[in-house]
């Protein structure tokens, strides 16, 4: 059976069930101007893992295995935005504010696009959810029951919201999920740290982590 290299132990590689699911690496995220600093958050700490998150879509694309990447977004007339998440706490612009990349996190503009750099390819899925988790309000479920996808790598931001998020959807719908520790980040190091050790802790209770190093030398492998 082929594995990869993993913490707790390891992942045991179903190849021809596997995909990667890059969690928004958008510039509302990353870039000044945008949501996450609208927050008062340091973005500079998310653009540290783009050379990683690209490796890492580079060695799927490479293997031919799937690549969906998904974007946190509203529809401009805020009718799949709560009013509980658009009015909640004190940031310096909301969701649906004009900033200077356009409307924060809403859907087709400049800001809400996925970084140049790691911009999707034709033929791979781009979901745009507007929770935190990619299972809910999106076609993601039947996407993955559609191609017979049984296990999921996971990378993208942040750790401990969306990433962690949807990492729990999917366990819950019997996914097996594995998350690249170095291609994802949160804007607090410790809640980096503590969504890594709880994902795994108790047998892997929601899922596995590994480097990206380890994922690509099996895939390219198994
Ligand atoms: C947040 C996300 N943190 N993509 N979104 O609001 O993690």
């Amino acid at each position: 059976m082929a594995e990869i290299k993993a913490e707790p132990f390891a992942f045991p590689l179903k190849r021809d069930q596997l995909a990667l699911i890059v969690i928004d690496m958008q510039r509302d995220f990353a870039e000044p101007g945008g949501f996450g600093a609208s927050l008062g958050n340091d973005v500079s700490r998310i653009t540290r893992i783009v050379p990683d998150v690209k490796r890492l879509i580079e060695g799927f694309r490479d293997a031919g295995l799937p690549v969906v990447h998904t974007m946190e977004c509203h529809k401009p007339d805020f009718s799949d935005l709560p009013a509980a998440k658009r009015d909640r706490g004190n940031p310096a612009l909301r969701i649906g504010d004009e900033g200077p990349m356009g409307r924060i996190l809403i859907a087709g503009e400049p800001g809400t696009s996925i970084l140049p750099e790691l911009a999707p390819v034709d033929g791979e899925i781009v979901i745009e959810k507007p929770g935190k988790g990619a299972f809910y309000a999106t076609e993601l479920g039947n996407i993955l029951k559609s191609k017979d996808i049984r296990q999921l790598v996971f990378a993208g931001v942040t750790t401990e919201v969306c990433v962690q998020t949807t990492m729990r959807e999917a366990n819950d719908r019997g996914y097996e999920c594995l998350l690249a520790e170095d291609a994802t980040e949160s804007y607090f190091p410790e809640f980096k740290a503590a969504a890594i050790a709880m994902i795994r802790a108790q047998g892997a209770i929601v899922g596995w982590t590994a480097h990206v190093d380890d994922i690509l030398e099996a895939i390219n492998h198994a």
